[in-house]
């Protein structure tokens, strides 16, 4: 059970961040609505929230999720890879602080966003894309083995279309991937059941499980077809004004 999550207010600052994609400028009332569905959705799930107020000088503080790996037998504190997000660790150290005992860090010349980490059980997959580099890939891997943890590095610097590792694959309790087809064919998701997207519905890919129910962005009939089918419990959340900053649903809380 997950019953925490750190979630951060949106800056008003937050259409000035950094993105890849063409969708246009975000509305940030628009964004501050979406954000306070989310949270209360993840209060809806049983979750403690702990709410961190707006940082103006950091666009893309709300994405919370990039400073930190946290895991039940530590945390992680990144070193993102766009450099006008690295200050955003900073940051966020002293609450993680508050919640975790034993804590590493990513060290200089390693850069990783926690949003190309994802979490299959007590195995990491790693993504080396334009913001974690191999050197932070093989730092984070070893901080994961030394507490226990299995890893595989993926290589997705290829591809365009997806920021993160996250953008593009996502862990669902029973060895399940929801996963988009530019990375279906990856050994190391042979052993694991795919849900793979059409092309489509890729930003979908970007989904949650949160004790027991699984929350995905709106607009995307054929993937919540598909999880309903399976027997999941589906909730969806409006991510328009996020999604236009390069966000997805993962990218908005740490959880623990
Ligand atoms: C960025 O480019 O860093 C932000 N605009 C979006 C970060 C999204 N984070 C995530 O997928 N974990």
């Amino acid at each position: 059970m997950i019953t925490k999550a750190i979630v951060k207010f949106p800056s008003a600052t937050f259409a000035s961040g950094e993105t890849s994609v063409d969708l246009g400028e975000p509305d940030f009332d628009r964004a501050v609505q979406q954000h306070e569905a989310y949270c209360g959705v993840l209060e809806s799930c049983g979750m403690e929230l702990i709410r961190l107020p707006a940082e103006e000088q950091y666009p893309d503080s709300t994405f919370v999720e990039d400073t930190a790996l946290l895991t039940p037998r530590g945390a992680i504190l990144t070193r993102p890879g766009a450099e006008s997000r690295r200050g955003e660790v900073e940051s966020i150290t002293p609450v993680i602080r508050d919640y975790f005992e034993h804590i590493y860090s990513i060290e200089e010349p390693g850069t990783v966003d926690a949003g190309d980490v994802c979490e299959a059980d007590n195995h990491f997959f790693i993504g080396i894309s334009r913001r974690t580099n191999e050197h932070g890939a093989k730092q984070l891997a070893g901080i994961l083995n030394s507490l226990g943890y299995t890893t595989s590095l993926i290589d997705i610097r290829s591809l365009s279309n997806i920021l993160h590792l996250k953008s593009g694959l996502a862990y669902l309790p029973g060895k399940r991937l929801v996963i988009i087809d530019a990375i279906r064919a990856i050994e190391e998701f042979s052993g694991y059941n795919l849900i793979c997207l059409n092309s489509t519905e890729d930003y979908a890919a970007n989904c949650l499980s949160l004790n027991g129910k699984v929350l995905i962005a709106n607009g995307f009939p054929t993937l919540k077809r598909e999880l309903e089918l399976l027997g999941y419990q589906i909730i969806t959340l409006d991510m328009s004004e996020f999604q236009k900053m390069d966000g997805g649903l993962s990218c908005l809380s740490l959880r623990f």
